[in-house]
């Protein structure tokens, strides 16, 4: 997973608290404490990777006790580390050491506790919700087992009211049966972050962007309040054309939405309903998933375009390593964790993609995203493990995405997956509808899944009222209901990977306001005139160039320094995104005229 090592195992922890000492015994300073952790940190991360990827890649009861123990001594490193560069708080030194001795002490998804025993316990239970969840699977009542990339596609393509719903309850039957252990796992993980100094995990997890927890916050308050107000307008039209289509007794035009309709398994992102959603029926087919199918694209070759992008930009080709060490294609004789990620193994020399590539737009565009993640890793390869990371956590979520946001109908049709470009209002305002409901629809999402973490984490959420909980928010923000009755024998949070998978998720909020920041800088870059959403950036040097330079920088300094060598900017801001799609805007308020919006 990514940062789960490069993190665990740069920043560690020692019991003791007695003074840092070289092999001389002589106390070390900041720079050689500094120099020496990160060498130590490089060996025992080649070990924990290999764990890693191969529990990924190959579920088994072994590799998940070969996992655990690796986890388990990633931890007492990290604790270790941790402890030692403590000490060296608050001393003079050289702002590098000082920003890696910041660095070290920052908490990690799941800090170590001090006690061992509690450690040995963290990674277990880390490694089973995981493995459980990578290996789930519903059979419906006729004994047909589905894995979940199946039962995705019922949701993405079925318009059949139940068939959906029962693909929709099936897969969060996998869910119940790690419960427990996340509540365990809270406890655990929250011992951790007291030992490393924070109130609790949600402290933890919030200090990690150059300001204050509180601080963020409010940061994060304010940029979904600059674009709750489009969210409000896109929901009401998908509300009202989804009750065409379903009846107003299944989707009443005052309530919540039911979460089964929206063409995701977890109402994530809606794009599989635009042919619901269409405003011009027939105009400019948007149809990539046809043409890569009718091109007999296979996995390999879906990477290698998407690469393609990349190496337009000037940015280096991936390494030989990459194609042959990389998983793209699900394997069909043992469970993996199919989730896509993307790993930095071996010091940035063998960077790997985990993905089960199915030929489908949505997944190629997944590709570019781990695409991003792994120019990421090559961009700041020689920096010290210490600074290799991503300005904040968002920034590493936002690059591919960014690439995304230049494959425009142009691009496309340059690529030959799709036929013709069309020039007209109505062309532009489906593209736009097109857009909009994977990237707007995402924004409450994105914000809602740490809501609820980080009042789990403080214990404002209690474990018997997980469920309720997870619902009151889900309504709240996304203004969505679970279509049938929930009880706290469900833990329907849990049926979303990065709950198992502990990470975390205001990252992708916030890398989707920021993409459509840094795609306005990149164009500029670029020379583009004219609207931001007819710019792409592809073959551009220039702009490539400014973006390398952003990700050459890791995290060696405060992400307002990386964001204003990119963008000019210091601030994250919404409002790129919402000039971005003003046309559809405009067209949203006035669908919604005459209708009660709200639920
Ligand atoms: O988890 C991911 C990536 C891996 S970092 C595939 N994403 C989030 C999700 O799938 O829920 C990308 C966007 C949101
Ligand atoms: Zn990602």
């Amino acid at each position: 997973m990514l940062n789960k090592l490069s993190i665990g195992v740069a920043i560690a922890a020692c019991l003791s608290s007695a003074p840092v000492l070289a092999d001389d015994h002589k106390p070390e300073s900041a720079k050689d404490f500094v120099e020496r952790v990160q060498k130590e940190g490089q060996e025992l991360a080649k070990e924990i990777e290999a764990a890693y990827w191969v529990r990924s890649t190959y579920i088994t009861k072994d590799t998940g006790v070969l996992a655990a123990k690796a986890g388990e001594r990633s931890l007492e490193f990290e604790s270790k580390v941790f402890n030692q560069a403590k000490q060296y708080k608050g001393q003079k030194m050289d702002p590098t050491t000082a920003r890696a001795i910041e660095l070290m002490l920052r908490g990690s998804a799941a800090p170590a506790p001090n006690d061992a025993q509690l450690r040995a316990e963290l990674a277990q239970v880390l490694t089973e919700m995981e493995g459980a969840y990578g290996s789930g699977s519903y059979c419906n009542e006729a004994g047909e087992c589905r894995e979940l990339q199946e039962l995705e596609k019922v949701l993405a393509e079925s318009r059949d009211y139940d068939e959906l719903l029962d693909v929709w309850r099936g897969w969060r039957t996998v869910s119940p049966a790690y419960r427990e252990q996340y509540q365990r796992f809270v406890e655990l993980a929250n011992q951790g972050a007291k030992d490393s100094g924070y109130a609790d995990l949600a402290d933890a997890w919030k200090s990690n962007y150059d300001m204050s927890p509180s601080e963020f916050t409010v940061e994060a308050r304010r940029l979904w309040d600059q674009v709750k107000p489009f969210y409000d307008e896109l929901h009401c039209h998908v509300r009202a054309k989804l009750s065409e289509q379903y009846g107003a007794d299944k989707v009443p035009l005052d309530k919540p939405i039911p979460a089964h309709l929206l063409g995701n398994m977890w109402s994530q992102t809606w794009e599989n309903i635009y042919p619901i959603m269409e405003p011009h029926a027939g105009v400019a087919s948007l149809d990539v998933t046809k043409a890569l199918n009718e091109q007999n694209y296979d996995e390999k070759r879906m990477v290698q375009t998407a690469e393609g992008f990349f190496t337009s930009l000037g940015l280096p080709a991936l390494p030989e390593s990459f194609y042959e060490n990389s998983l793209i294609k699900k394997p069909r004789d043992r469970n993996v964790v199919c989730h896509a990620s993307a790993w930095d193994l071996d010091n940035g020399n063998d960077p790997r993609i985990k993905q089960c590539v199915e030929i489908t737009e949505e997944q190629f565009g997944t590709l570019h995203h781990e695409l991003g993640h792994i120019y990421y890793y090559l961009m700041y390869k020689d920096l010290p493990p210490i600074f290799k990371g991503g300005a904040h956590d968002g920034f590493h979520e936002a690059i591919g995405d960014t690439i995304q946001l230049s494959m425009t109908p142009s691009y496309l049709q340059a690529k030959g997956l799709i036929d013709k470009v069309e020039e007209s209002p109505e062309a532009t305002l489906n593209k736009q509808m097109k857009l909009a409901l994977e990237k707007i629809a995402f924004l409450p999402f994105g914000k809602m899944i740490d809501e609820w973490r980080w009042k789990v984490f403080s214990g404002e959420i209690a474990p018997e009222d997980y469920n309720k909980g997870w619902w009151e928010l889900r309504t709240e923000y996304q203004g969505i209901a679970a279509p049938v009755e929930r009880t706290e024998a469900d833990f329907d949070a849990g049926a979303k990977y990065h709950i198992p998978g502990n990470t975390p998720y205001t990252r992708y909020f916030l890398s989707f306001i920021m993409q459509f920041q840094f795609h306005k800088a990149l164009c500029e870059k670029a020379g583009h005139t004219g609207p931001l959403h007819e710019c792409s950036i592809y073959g551009n040097k220039d702009a490539g160039k400014a973006l390398g330079d952003m990700l050459a920088m890791g995290q060696s300094k405060p992400w307002p320094d990386a964001m204003e060598a990119l963008t000019g900017q210091r601030k994250m801001d919404g409002s790129a995104i919402i000039d971005y799609f003003a046309p559809l805007n405009a067209y949203l308020k006035e669908q919604n005229q005459g209708r009660q919006c709200g639920w």
